[in-house]
């Protein structure tokens, strides 16, 4: 495949943009693959890939019933951070964290990370508590966040109300490093390298069986028919209930619908992002000028992709709080996607109880952040039997009480 640079944009320029290639092939399913992963959102795409780089095992099929990125990867906020409190989270996330600073080069595509900030508000003494717990616990882990009084809060977000009448800003949790993606374009990046390394990304190719034989798998059932494999990755976030189903198996998941909205763009004037976890928003600003919020997770669940529309109205007012100046602002549009939660609110990235067969999941309303790190670790996973990124995210620590609680510590109201 062509390397895209600023040569090829000027050769392309002077010939009218008619040699530019297809990112990636559209093949037909061949009849057996080493490895198939289930799902092409940024979770299954990025195993593929480190699966071809660090372990040379090309011979890969990632089979997609929609379209790839459609999923969450494709209707998330784009938040990146990596300031979790439980050792084996920051592990992951800042290697996900520390993956995006320079995936833009490693693939040769503009994933357009702006490592821009992120700060998560403290509105109660209960968050300036856990939010210095966190501060040191980073520390101690080497993820670079610090605790910021309202002063420096109000310096870095001028439009910020820090003296809300029902919930003052008493300062925050800072990670500098922190910031946003494009979120498709991690997902079109990953799809072009796996491509280019000789893998098939097969959209419009629906799983809806799992073949077994004596406790593994053997192949998988489809839409566009049989396929079998040596090895099943099932990376489908808020389906995994469903697949795990299909394999035999059951997952302490629960699926429910998470949205977010966008207002009309307007002139630059929030340059981090913001999380505001008691009164349940997030804010940033795109490089359109929209301002980019996110909300509540719907409080039952469901395989929906839209939302409830109570959560738009609480988490809008409750924005309008701390950010008097958006009650102005027109929102433009509104979408949901459906996301699997854990209990402890990690994610599972395990083996499962069919030899060749694992499992990514339970990402929740937080794993964009963590694709490229979720990749590296899973594909080793995969490839070796063990990871010491994964090992600790086994689906069987449910059954063996051994939580990796971030439900309140991962700052996020979900
Ligand atoms: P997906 O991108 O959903 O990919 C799974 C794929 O599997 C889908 O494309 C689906 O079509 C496919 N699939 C399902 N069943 C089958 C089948 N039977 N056969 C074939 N394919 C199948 N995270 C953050 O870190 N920061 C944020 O700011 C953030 N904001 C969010 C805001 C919203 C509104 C939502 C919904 C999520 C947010 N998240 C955020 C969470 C994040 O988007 C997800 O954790 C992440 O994208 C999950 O990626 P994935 O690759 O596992 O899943
Ligand atoms: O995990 O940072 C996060 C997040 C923000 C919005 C949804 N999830």
């Amino acid at each position: 495949m062509k390397r895209y640079s600023v040569f090829a944009v000027a050769r392309e320029a002077a010939r009218y943009h008619t040699g530019w290639e297809r990112a990636w092939k559209s093949p037909e399913p061949k009849k057996k693959y080493d490895v198939i992963i289930i799902g092409a959102g940024g979770h299954g795409l990025a195993t593929a890939y480190y699966l071809g780089k660090n372990f040379g095992i090309r011979n890969v099929a990632i089979l997609e019933k929609g379209w790839l990125g459609g999923g969450n990867t494709g209707r998330n906020t784009t938040i990146i951070r990596s300031n979790y409190l439980q050792d084996p989270s920051a592990a992951i996330y800042e290697k996900s964290r520390s993956l995006y600073e320079d995936l833009s080069q490693d693939l040769n595509y503009n994933i357009m990370f702006s490592p821009r900030g992120v700060m998560m508000l403290a509105q109660t003494e209960h968050e300036v508590r856990g939010y210095l717990r966190t501060a040191h616990a980073n520390a101690l882990q080497g993820v670079e966040t610090r605790f910021i009084k309202p002063d420096e809060v109000k310096k870095l977000v001028p439009i910020i109300n820090i003296d809300g009448p029902r919930y003052p800003v008493l300062g925050a949790l800072w990670q500098p490093r922190g910031g946003t993606a494009r979120h498709d374009a991690v997902a079109w990046g990953y799809a072009r390298a796996c491509s280019d390394m000789g893998m098939d990304v097969i959209q419009k190719c629906e799983v809806t069986g799992v073949r077994q034989e004596g406790g593994r798998v053997v192949g998988v059932d489809t839409n566009r028919g049989a396929i079998d494999c040596d090895k099943l990755g099932i990376v489908v976030a808020g389906h995994s209930g469903v697949l795990a189903e299909m394999a035999g198996f059951r997952l302490p998941i629960e699926s429910v619908a998470l949205q977010a909205l966008v207002s009309e763009p307007i002139k630059p004037c929030m340059d981090v992002v913001v999380m505001a976890n008691t009164v349940h928003g997030y804010m940033s600003q795109s490089d359109k000028g929209e301002m980019v919020i996110g909300g509540g997770a719907d409080g039952y669940n469901n395989y929906t992709q839209r939302g409830s529309f109570h959560h738009i109205e609480e988490t809008v007012r409750a924005l309008i709080e701390t950010f008097p100046m958006i009650s102005r602002l027109k929102m433009l549009r509104q979408w949901g996607g459906i996301v699997d939660m854990t209990g402890d609110r990690s994610p599972i990235l395990s083996k499962t109880p069919l030899e060749n067969c694992f499992i990514n999941c339970g990402w929740g309303t937080g794993g964009f952040k963590a694709i490229p790190g979720s990749g590296w670790g899973f594909a080793e996973l995969m490839a070796k039997g063990s990871s010491p990124l994964c090992d600790e995210f086994s689906m069987f620590r449910f059954r063996e009480g051994k939580f990796i609680d971030e439900s309140v510590a991962a700052g996020v109201a979900h």
